[in-house]
């Protein structure tokens, strides 16, 4: 299957936008260790406030002259523990990952949990913590990541990244009030990452967007559409989506978890634009997709570059030029999206949703939507 789908480089401007948290506004968990980034958030609206899980990336304190630490959860101390190496024992990746050269092994510089944030207005925040979601298995010992909160049958249900020895796994929890939590376990094995669950069943079956990570590249990372009859077992398997110009050539991944509008779900997902032997990581910017209420493999209308980095503290910070839609919110006609800055920082943008449905629909009248419809159907 090939995707393509116009692009579409005239925005909506976004009515506001605000970041709403930094790296320095959360204290760290543990003495030793300093906080480097508050990014990322899951979000998700209470009938009292907006919650936010952050994700929390944590650093060793101390700096020694020639020496690298990277951090782990260890099983038997239950806390996180640094590894020193020597500077000449890894090499960098980039800011975020490091090669160990005696294993060939990839380890991370930072180790991530969530911090349960609180939002009246969905504007700005008013709590921080003190709640904190923390690894707490083997498939965690390199942190949990980029949570995507999904409301489901009374429950607030949230994927998250799972980073181990092991891979890149994604699983799952839930809680009924953001101060206990209930761990289900891996939904998709390593590689896989980005996981979005759908707010209702269709057709009797949990729906889900992830997104495998091929280490053989017959075609750069792409979504794809999974069911399952309980959320822990999935099957199903298609490829979805994929790129569609050159801002989301090197990868796709889904954002936001689908929410329901008259006009479709609504899917607002991020793309990056590396080409594969380009030296550094590239833009990360966010598109919108609406996608049929009844089979979401049919996709209505898609949207390129709903969101680019645009503000200093999207195109400045631990990576620069990233933005990076987890969660979303609506409050009457208004959208919120919740989004990571630079791999640094929470921030949030507002649209009005009748603005972006027009949008979009505008976009699946031309003829290459069309024949993307066509294509997608079969
Ligand atoms: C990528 C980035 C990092 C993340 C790792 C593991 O390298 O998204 O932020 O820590 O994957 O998930």
């Amino acid at each position: 299957m090939e995707f393509s789908m116009p692009v579409r480089p005239q925005r909506l401007p976004r009515l506001f936008h605000h970041c709403l948290l930094r790296p320095g506004d959360v204290p760290p968990s543990q003495d030793d260790l300093k906080v480097v980034g508050a990014f990322n958030p899951g979000a998700v609206e209470t009938p009292e406030e907006v919650v936010l899980l952050v994700r929390v990336a944590e650093a060793a304190r101390e700096q020694r002259a020639g020496y690298v630490a990277l951090p782990r959860w260890d099983r038997g101390a239950n806390r996180v523990v640094l590894d020193w190496f020597t500077e000449d024992e890894v090499e960098f990746e980039d800011a975020r990952v490091v090669i160990v050269k005696s294993t060939g092994r990839k380890r991370l510089t930072s180790v991530s949990h969530f911090a349960v944030c609180r939002s009246r207005d969905g504007r700005t925040l008013d709590a921080v913590g003190p709640i904190r979601f923390l690894p707490a298995s083997e498939s965690e010992e390199y942190g949990v990541e980029d949570a995507r909160i999904t409301p489901l049958e009374g429950r607030f249900y949230f994927t998250y990244v799972a980073v181990s020895r092991h891979g890149v796994a994604t699983a799952l929890a839930s809680t009924g009030d953001f101060k206990t939590f209930e761990r289900h376990g891996i939904l998709f094995p390593p590689e896989n990452k980005d996981v979005v669950l759908f707010p209702e069943t269709i057709g009797g079956r949990y729906m889900a967007l992830h997104r495998p990570n091929p280490a053989q590249h017959f075609s750069p990372p792409e979504m794809w559409l999974a069911s399952s009859p309980d959320l822990l077992h999935w099957g199903g398997h298609r490829p979805f989506f994929g790129s569609t110009g050159d801002w989301d050539r090197g990868r796709v991944g889904a954002g936001t978890p689908p929410i329901r509008t008259s006009a479709g779900w609504l899917e607002i997902y991020h793309g990056n634009d590396r080409r594969p032997n380009d030296t550094g990581i590239g833009t990360y910017s966010a598109g919108a997709l609406l996608l049929n209420l009844d089979d979401p493999s049919r996709i209505r209308a898609a949207l390129s570059e709903m969101l680019v980095p645009e503000a200093d503290y999207e195109r400045e910070g631990f990576v620069p030029n990233v933005v990076f839609p987890t969660g979303v919110v609506t409050r009457g006609s208004s959208l919120l999206v919740y989004y990571g800055a630079a791999d640094e920082c929470c921030a949030v943008a507002e649209w009005r949703l009748p603005d972006l449905l027009s949008r979009l629909l505008e976009t699946s009248q031309t003829p290459e939507a069309g024949r993307f419809g066509s294509a997608s159907s079969t």
